[in-house]
């Protein structure tokens, strides 16, 4: 199946200015084409680049002879290789031009240009990686922290693929048993009972259902948080925002009404990735541009995952605080009672008939006071799922999600027939459902279509 595929070749780094920029090739006629393009330190043709080698020399345009870059090459032989393919790969100086130019005399050669995700793509047509491994290097190339990072290798070396087949090997297990009571309904050959395979099938879905458990929760340190101050004017909602990002990024000023538009900034708190937004001070404003600011303000309240609702402590609460408590009662965050530099007087007892079962911190943006502590209740209230049980956090996209909760309903569906003796042929279906979906993430039954669309979210050369 894998033979006569055209040889593909990409740039497989970034575009820009870089020390170095890859090029890569992998085909059947890879060694071929290396060899044409390819001249040793001598300037001579390299007849035969060495398995596993770094050659030093350079790439020439193969028609015109040209001399293109000084380059590092190295050739990985098939099966040894990404692709499992024969793998030539060109480390040369990280500019556009340059790259562009050795892709073009490896194109000239006979490569063809790769689409975006095929080196993966081969690699998991050849066997080497399953989808859930194929997935996993995207969140590797994207992860933003250290932990989500750590969750996509994990991925990548198999962790949620691991998980899945055993899943797989139990509901085969049931499979085989109800299959054979179907086709020798009248000969005892079950070695197990009813009772076994509904256990085996309950085992199962509470498997799943804590892999599910553990994939919603871990999807934090991948997709990260968005964590929106919301406020009235002139509590300290910018000064809070820039010291929780680590930079003036906010303009912050004593006039209330400084911020009108939404402000938004990455920073990673304990961990966990956090998009924090910074908002105009929510009030009755007259001014219309105004106006606009505290209706997207709202909005990104409404939209947030962790509100932090600040107040000024130096004051006595009022009714735009009050307002803004009310607005955003059913969501989860905390309360920081900001400014607490200066003479409290904000009653707490008042306050907190307004916030619900919210924490509330009493901190400084102009100190740092206290911006220890809500840090540490905002990655607490993101990852209060994974820290729980002190499990392994396995992750999961949300294509993967969707499959192990189809999966887990159909073993479910599956658990009550066998409870309720319905025919086994239609037991049976239902675990064919399930098997479907478990093999939904692993690719075992991914049509072209899917592959088509998660590959297209590949950068080219990957
Ligand atoms: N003493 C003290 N002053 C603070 C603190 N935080 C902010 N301020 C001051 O409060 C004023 C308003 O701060 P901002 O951060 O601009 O307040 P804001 O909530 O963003 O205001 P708007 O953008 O107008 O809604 C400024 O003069 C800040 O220096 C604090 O912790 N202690
Ligand atoms: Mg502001």
């Amino acid at each position: 199946m894998l033979k006569g595929r055209k040889t593909i070749a990409a740039i497989s780094t970034a575009l820009g200015e870089g020390a170095i920029g890859v090029v890569r090739v992998s085909g059947s006629r890879a060694f071929d084409i290396a060899e044409k393009v390819f001249r040793d330190s001598s300037g001579q043709h390299q007849r035969e680049l060495k398995p596993w080698g770094v050659r030093y020399g350079s790439i020439v345009d193969c028609e015109t002879g040209e001399y293109i870059d000084e380059v590092l090459a190295i050739a990985m032989p098939a099966p040894h290789s990404f692709t499992r393919e024969d793998v030539v790969e060109f480390s040369c100086h990280g500019g556009v031009a340059v790259l562009t130019r050795v892709l073009e005399s490896v194109v000239k050669c006979g490569a063809r240009i790769a689409d975006p995700g095929e080196f993966t793509r081969r690699a998991f047509l050849s066997g080497r990686i399953d989808l859930s491994q194929a997935e996993a290097i995207i969140d590797v190339i994207r992860a933003r922290t250290d932990s989500a990072r750590r969750l996509a290798l994990g991925n990548l070396r198999g962790d949620l693929s691991y998980r899945v087949a055993r899943i797989r090997e139990n509901v085969i297990t049931v499979l085989a048993h109800i299959e054979a009571s179907i086709d020798f309904p009248d000969e005892d050959i079950s070695a197990l009972t009813i009772e076994d395979m509904t256990k085996q099938a309950r085992e199962s879905a509470s498997e799943l259902d804590e892999l599910i458990r553990l994939a919603r929760s871990s999807r934090v340190y991948r997709d990260g948080v968005a964590v929106v101050l919301a406020g009235r004017p002139n509590v300290g909602k910018s000064s809070l925002f820039n010291a929780l990002v680590g930079k003036n990024r906010a303009i912050v000023t004593d006039v209330p009404g400084t911020t009108r538009d939404v402000i938004d900034d990455w920073t990673t708190i304990m961990g966990v990735p956090m998009r924090l937004v910074d908002t105009a001070g929510m009030r009755k404003a007259g001014d219309p541009i105004e106006r606009l600011g505290v209706e997207a303000a709202s909005q990104q309240a409404e939209e947030a995952d962790l509100v932090v609702a600040v107040i000024d402590g130096s004051c006595p609460i009022c009714d735009e605080d009050k307002d803004m408590l009310k607005k955003i009662i059913d969501k989860q965050g905390a309360v920081a009672i900001n400014k607490c530099d200066l003479r409290v007087a904000v009653e707490e007892d008042c306050l907190k008939s307004f916030t619900g079962d919210k924490r509330i911190l009493r901190v400084s943006a102009k100190t740092g006071e206290g911006i220890d502590e809500l840090e540490e209740v905002l990655a607490g209230l993101a990852v209060a799922e994974v820290t729980g049980g002190g499990e392994t956090p396995v992750m999961a996209n949300l294509r993967q999600l969707e499959a192990l909760e189809n999966a887990m309903n159909s073993i479910r569906e599956a658990t009550h027939a066998l409870v309720n003796s319905v025919a086994p042929d239609l037991t049976a279906i239902d675990i064919h459902e399930a098997l479907f979906w478990l093999d939904q993430i692993t690719g075992r039954s991914a049509s072209d279509d899917l592959m088509e669309k998660i590959f297209s979210e590949f950068c080219i050369g990957k």
